[in-house]
This record gives structure tokens, sequence and C-alpha cells, in this order.
């Protein structure tokens, strides 16, 4: 990657650890300081917004391999603190951008594996990856998709696919499943509990044994429910042959795209559907807001730096806009993400107004970025590669812990060293620190 990116006019700069919050979608891991009583600083979730610096300070393309923080609940591909490829480039398009990126890894796999990665890269757009794998980081190795067929069900009389196949948030889809019809009744039972672990509350399913006899060719306990001809239709779209079996989900559009884009992955292991070798794309068109039903408040996808398609302020609208963003995808695991960012203050004011950040908080947490984009920032762009991941899918290995040197567990601790430990009294009161033990439990 050095090479690459060396040969390609990039200088390698290393940044602070200790520095203040870049808000990447994580909590902060603090440290207190000693000579500034009360006051903390925070490592950084990512370098961003010193990248960001060093393009409007005039360093046209800057590269560094560095580690990242951040705590956050802890999966098989993330850890808390993980080493990025962090790049960024001013004056590139974002297509430039992709194409440089996507050499880059084109260029790694080659060099190290021996593997040819299939190029040009695919480019799918968040939407269509939700609709066709539900999922934005959807696994090319695997070839069976959801068909949405809410139009064939929303006038039947089953309320469980009318209802939100009526509703404008809802979303009813088919999987089928390739010689499905052979399952028996405690393996659908098995996978009916798989998808309630996102949120679905069945797995309606109907077996195609014979197709040519219409609905008698069909079994199912939601059959009586459906016309003939939206049972024909759903057939017909999931392309289901006789000796398959379809899975139906109904529901939020989320919980359907979650619980069937799982459900997917889930069969093709259990059938061995997925194909051999390495799979990349890019994940485009990504929206800018997601909406918190939490904190009642619109979030950054990406992060707060990310551009809209739109270069208007006016035109923002946080319900429909798309970012200029990008997210590299090998084998149904995000390998990488970036964007193209905003470069004039009065977009980033917007935005950080759309994401509930007031002028005068602006101001405390990225004065310094607000000022030096007034000093005129050229256009900028890049991303970010977690390399611990990479590894991972390189080595074949299933966890993020099995290609780190001493990793974490899933509550973030490291039981060898036994840290995070408690510290001695002088050394809090150093640090101007007093501990609120939690209660026993
Ligand atoms: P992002 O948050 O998408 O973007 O991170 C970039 C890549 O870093 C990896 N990654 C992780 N790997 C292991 N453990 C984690 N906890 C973890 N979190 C992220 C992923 C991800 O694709 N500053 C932006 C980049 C940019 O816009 O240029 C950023 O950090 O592989
Ligand atoms: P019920 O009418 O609740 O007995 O459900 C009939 C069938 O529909 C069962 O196979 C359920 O697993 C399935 N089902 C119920 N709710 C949903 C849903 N939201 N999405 C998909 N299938 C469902």
């Amino acid at each position: 990657m050095r090479a690459y990116l060396d040969a390609h006019g990039f200088v390698d700069i290393e940044t602070p650890m200790l520095t203040k919050a870049t808000p990447e979608g994580a909590r902060d891991y603090l440290v207190p300081s000693r000579t500034h009583a009360g006051k903390f600083f925070a490592l950084p979730q990512s370098p961003q917004i010193f990248k960001q610096l060093l393009m409007i300070a005039g360093f046209e393309r800057y590269y560094q391999i560095v580690r990242c923080f951040r705590d956050e609940d802890l999966r098989a591909d993330r850890q808390p603190e993980f080493t990025q490829l962090d790049v960024e480039t001013s004056f590139l398009s974002q297509d430039e951008i992709m194409q440089l990126m996507e050499g880059l890894a084109v260029t790694l796999f080659r060099e190290v594996l021996g593997v040819e990665l299939p190029q040009p890269f695919p480019r799918m757009s968040y939407q269509d990856a939700m609709r066709r794998y539900g999922s934005d980081k959807p696994d090319l190795r695997v070839t069976l998709e959801l068909v949405d067929i809410a139009d064939l069900v929303k006038d039947c009389d089953f309320k469980v696919f009318s209802a939100p196949a009526k509703d404008p948030g809802g979303r009813v889809a088919a999987l089928r499943v390739p010689g499905g019809a052979a399952l028996t009744r405690k393996q659908i039972d098995d996978y009916t509990a798989f998808v309630t672990r996102y949120g679905a509350k069945g797995l309606a399913y109907v077996k195609v044994n014979q197709s040519a006899s219409g609905r008698e060719g069909l079994q199912s306990p939601i059959i009586k429910f459906l016309s003939d001809a939206a049972l024909a239709g759903i057939v017909a779209r999931s392309a289901a042959a006789d000796g398959d079996l379809i899975f139906f989900g109904a529901d939020s559009a989320k919980v359907v795209s979650d619980a069937l884009g799982a459900l997917r992955l889930k069969v093709a292991q259990d059938l061995s559907l997925a194909a051999e070798g390495f799979r990349p794309l890019w994940v485009v068109d990504f929206p800018m807001f997601e909406w918190d039903a939490e904190g009642r408040r619109w979030a950054a996808m990406h992060h707060p730096f990310t551009s809209p398609q739109t270069d208007d302020p006016a035109q923002l609208n946080p319900a429909t806009a798309l970012a200029r963003a990008y997210d590299m995808v090998l084998n149904g695991t995000e390998i990488g993400g970036g964007s193209v960012r905003i470069f004039r203050q009065e977009m980033q004011s917007v935005v950080f107004g759309l994401l509930g950040i007031e002028p005068a908080e602006a101001r405390t947490k990225f004065g310094f970025l607000l000022d030096a984009l007034r000093f005129g920032a050229p256009p900028h762009g890049g991303i970010a590669f977690g390399l611990d991941r990479l590894a991972m899918l390189m080595a074949g290995a299933d966890s993020i812990r099995e290609v780190i040197a001493f990793p974490k567990t899933q509550t973030a601790a490291d039981l060898m060293t036994d840290a995070p430990t408690e510290v001695g009294e002088a050394q809090l009161r150093e640090l101007h620190i007093r501990v609120r033990t939690p209660p026993p439990a």
C-alpha cells in the first residue's frame, strides 16, 4: 500500500493521538489532563479533521497508517482500537478518487495473494443494495436476491402482508431457497427463530412442489389468504422452480431488509451456495442523514463533513438528500469508506444545523475547521480502509481477533494484562479525578 501511494505522489504524515473529539458515530476514549484540571483529551476516532486541514494547508495527497479508537459495541469485525489506511486528496472528483483507490486494492491483492480482483468494481446504489440484498454491504458471492411483492399482496386478506404492503414505510419481500421444499418443519422453525433476532415477527413460507399445477402444487399455511393471481405472480417473480421454497418478510422496510438480508446469508452458508474467491464492489449514493428514533434527531450517515450531492444549501432536505459518499465492500464486509467533503463554510454550517449542532457548539467543537474553511479550501475528498478487516479477509479468518496481536474481548478488555484496571489514589489526585464507583450489582 505504501509503495502504491508513494508512486502516486502521496505524502505520509502523522497526526496527533492526544486530541479533541472527532465524530465518527462512536463514543470517545478520553484521557484526563494533569496540567489542565478538569479537562480531557479524546483519542481520535479517525484523523478526519486533521487530514482535511492538511488539504487546506496545501498538501494535495496525504496518507497515514494510523490507529483509531472507538468506544462502541463490539462484533466479529470490530475492535475498540484498530488500524486504518487513511487517505485524502485535493482537486479529484469522486470518480477519480474511487478509481485511484480501486487500483490500490487491485495492486494489494495481486502483490500479496496473487489474486486478480474482477475489474472494474461494480457500483451499486445504497437503495439498490438494500432492495436486492437487504444490506448496504452485499456479499456478491451469493447470487440469491430479495424480490419485492407488495404490489401483488396489497389487496389480499392476510393482514400481515396487506398492511405493510400499503404502508409507505413498509416492505413485503420474498426470498427463494433453491431446493428448499425439502426443508423440515424443524429447519423452518430454526430459520424463524433466526429472523426474530432482527425484529421479524414471523417467517411465512410457500413450498413449490409442482408449479404447473397452480395452487394445488403449492404448500403453505398462508395459501388460503392469497389469490391465484398473487400466488402465480410470487412464483414467477421469485423465479422459483419445483422443489424450491419461498420465504416472506412483511414489516417496516428496515426490519424486512435486515431480517431477509441476514437470512439470505445464513441460507447460503447452510446450503453452501456462496461462490469461492473475492467479489468487491462500490456502494454509492448513500443518504446524507439517518433518523435517530431514540434521540429524535437526524444523524450523519457517514460523518458531518461529507458533502451532499447538491451544492446548494437551500436544496438540502434531510429526508431525501444523498451524499457524495462511497464504501468499498468485499465479500459482505465494508473494508473502506469515504466521501467528497464539504469545502465551503456555508454548507458546513447548514449541515451542522440539520444535525442539531447549534452555532455556539459548532464553534467550540470545530471552530478551527470552520475558520480554515473560511480561508479558502480546495475541493477535497478521501477514504479510509480498515486494515484489520482487510487482513481478516485476506487470511480467510472469521474474526478480526484472529489477525490482531493482543486483541480485546467483546467487552473491550485485555484479559492478559487485565486492562483496564483501577489506578491508585495518588495518580487520581494528580489528574484531579474522583471516582464514582458504581453501586455493587
Ligand atoms: P469509517 O468510519 O467508515 O470512515 O471507517 C473506515 C473503515 O475503518 C474500518 N473500521 C473498523 N475496523 C475495525 N474495528 C472498528 N471498530 C472499525 N470501525 C471502522 C472499516 C471502515 O470501512 N474518516 C472516515 C473515512 C473518510 O471519510 O475518509 C472514517 O473513519 O473497514
Ligand atoms: P400467523 O397468522 O401469525 O399464524 O402467521 C402465519 C404465518 O405468517 C406464519 O408462518 C408466520 O411465521 C408468518 N408471519 C407472521 N408475521 C409475519 C411477518 N411480519 N413477516 C413474515 N411472515 C410472518
